[in-house]
């Protein structure tokens, strides 16, 4: 077996080539209850710096306000469009023309996600997912745009098994009918594999077995890494496994030069009481840590160098979205635009310019008396009608528990309440303005742009399973026997 997957590795050069800088870019998925005017988006993109992104659809709205804004864009064909575009030529040609022909080149339209994991989710609509490329390709040539905008449509990484060690991984066979017509297609069209990628819910269900800072890119002793014992490469985080298992296992197929993108990746800063993995600092970690990553151009270790252009899921909270708790925080802004957390990218260059508040704080003066503060606290959480909850005990902001920490969240809690004003922030003058923000672990300040340097908690259960997560765990399942099988090898 091993000499079988080293020949593989050793005649299966790779041929991927990197044609341009590896980008971050942003999914924007639209289940809000106050999604923001598409005038909005656009400014909120344009503010933070923020250059590519995808569409779950082709709105006509959102096209018309991304005109001439440089902002590249990858729209979709619904997945409740693919039967009709699949059945039909001439339906896959006026879906063209309405919704790339139509906007573009003042809208630059740069690919089109034919549907969106439509192996896995619409058995019935994968007969007719190669056609649908295929139409929506060849409308594409019949106006000249074949080679501006690429065709392609994403895949979960639930649909590679055994994908670790990487070298071993391979496509779900019972899928071997769409896929090799559609990785030719990939092929022949110079497109991409489009991969979603969700070390977050590798980590959840992998119930400890795979460490949090593998997930979050964190620095891990070389001793920790995980080692593919056939290729001997080292892998130090999840997403890096994933993309290399997405690349085995096209070579596996003898597909050697369809370079990989990856549509949707992120991690979720809130969830239920058994989610949790699902924090602020997390979030935070993963994502900063992510776009370091794609933008330091280090590619993966099977394919040092080549970059993986990443769409992170995604730019608003969806608070419609059904399902757990976290299904509606996977977002980087909520619908103000106001950052849930301050992304830390120092040295990664302009992508996401993180500093667009100028957030204050309400705390205690230096040396106030303590009787003082007690009153001012007595107050705010009294006739002030401030929610004090989080001080009591066995909550977040209970520790430390002393006057001044206590005063500073109940002062802050006030002048938030009360809209800033600088009378509300007084407290017979033992209060102050700051702007530092005094949040500290899982204590969030009311105003906090939710930076915290929380500890993760443990995991400890396994959370909720919807139709799609469920088919995560699985893989997830693999993911760990193959941590385990190479850490007996290691051994
Ligand atoms: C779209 O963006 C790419 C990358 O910046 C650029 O090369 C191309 O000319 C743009 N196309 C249009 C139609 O603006
Ligand atoms: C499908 O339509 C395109 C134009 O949109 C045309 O160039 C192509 O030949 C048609 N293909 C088939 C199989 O009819
Ligand atoms: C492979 O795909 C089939 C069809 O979608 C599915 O029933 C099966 O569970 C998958 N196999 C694995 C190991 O995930
Ligand atoms: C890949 O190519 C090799 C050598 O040409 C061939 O032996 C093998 O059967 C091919 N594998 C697949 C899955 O097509
Ligand atoms: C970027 O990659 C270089 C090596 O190519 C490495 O030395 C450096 O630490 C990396 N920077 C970050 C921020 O990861
Ligand atoms: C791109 C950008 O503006 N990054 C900033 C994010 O915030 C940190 C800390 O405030 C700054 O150092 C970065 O320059």
């Amino acid at each position: 077996m091993v000499m079988h997957f080293l020949l593989v590795l050793l005649f299966a050069v790779s041929t991927v080539v990197a044609d341009e800088e590896p980008f971050i870019g942003v999914n924007i998925g639209t289940d809000l209850s106050d999604m923001p005017h598409p005038t909005q988006v656009v400014a909120l993109l344009k503010a933070q710096q923020i250059r590519h992104i995808r569409l779950y659809n082709a709105d006509q709205a959102m096209l018309t306000a991304l005109s001439k804004s440089g902002i590249q864009v990858v729209i979709s064909v619904p997945n409740e469009e693919l039967l009709a575009i699949g059945q039909s030529n001439s339906t896959a040609s006026n879906w063209v023309s309405r919704n790339v022909l139509a906007y573009y080149p003042a809208t630059n339209i740069t690919a089109i996600c034919v549907g969106s994991e439509v192996l896995t989710t619409l058995p019935n609509v994968a007969k007719v997912l190669v056609n649908a490329l295929n139409y929506i390709h060849s409308a594409l040539v019949a106006s000249n745009l074949d080679r501006q905008i690429k065709v392609s449509t994403p895949l979960p990484s639930t649909m590679i098994l055994d994908s670790f060690p990487p070298s071993q991984a391979f496509f779900n066979t019972s899928m071997n009918q769409v896929l090799k017509p559609m990785l030719d297609f990939l092929q022949s069209t110079q497109s991409y594999l489009m991969l979603n990628v969700y070390p977050y819910h590798d980590y959840m269900e992998s119930n400890g077995v795979i460490p949090l800072d593998y997930a979050l890119f964190k620095p891990i002793p070389p001793n920790k890494e995980s080692i593919d014992s056939n290729t001997l490469l080292h892998y130090s985080n999840v997403f890096d496994a994933v993309v290399d298992a997405a690349y085995f296992a096209m070579s596996y197929m003898n597909y050697t030069n369809i370079p990989v993108v990856v549509t949707e990746t992120g991690w979720p800063s809130k969830g239920d009481s058994n989610e949790p993995g699902a924090t602020l600092a997390n979030a935070n970690t993963y994502n900063s840590n992510l776009i370091k990553h794609v933008l330091n151009k280090t590619g993966t270790p099977k394919l040092p160098g080549i970059g993986v252009s990443t769409y992170i899921y995604e730019l608003y909270n969806e608070d419609k979205q059904p399902g757990a708790l976290s299904e509606k925080n996977w977002g980087l802004f909520d619908s103000n635009g106001v950052p849930v957390y301050v992304l830390q990218l120092t040295g990664s260059g302009a992508v996401l310019a993180n500093d667009t508040k100028g957030e204050t704080y309400c705390v205690a003066k230096d040396g106030a008396d303590p009787k003082m503060l007690q009153a001012g606290i007595d107050w705010a959480c009294g006739p002030g009608k401030v929610d004090c909850s989080p001080l009591l005990q066995g909550k977040p902001c209970y520790d430390p528990d002393n006057v001044v920490a206590h005063a500073n969240y109940a002062f802050d809690a006030y002048y938030h309440k009360m809209g800033k004003s600088t009378e509300s922030c007084n407290f017979n003058d033992m209060a102050t303005i700051s702007t530092s923000d005094p949040s500290h672990g899982s204590c969030i300040f009311p105003g906090s742009l939710g930076f915290s340097n929380a500890p993760a908690p443990a995991p400890s259960h396994f959370s909720g399973c919807t139709l799609l997560r469920c088919e995560l765990r699985i893989r997830s399942l693999l993911i760990v026997i193959g941590l385990l099988i190479s850490e007996v090898v290691l051994l």
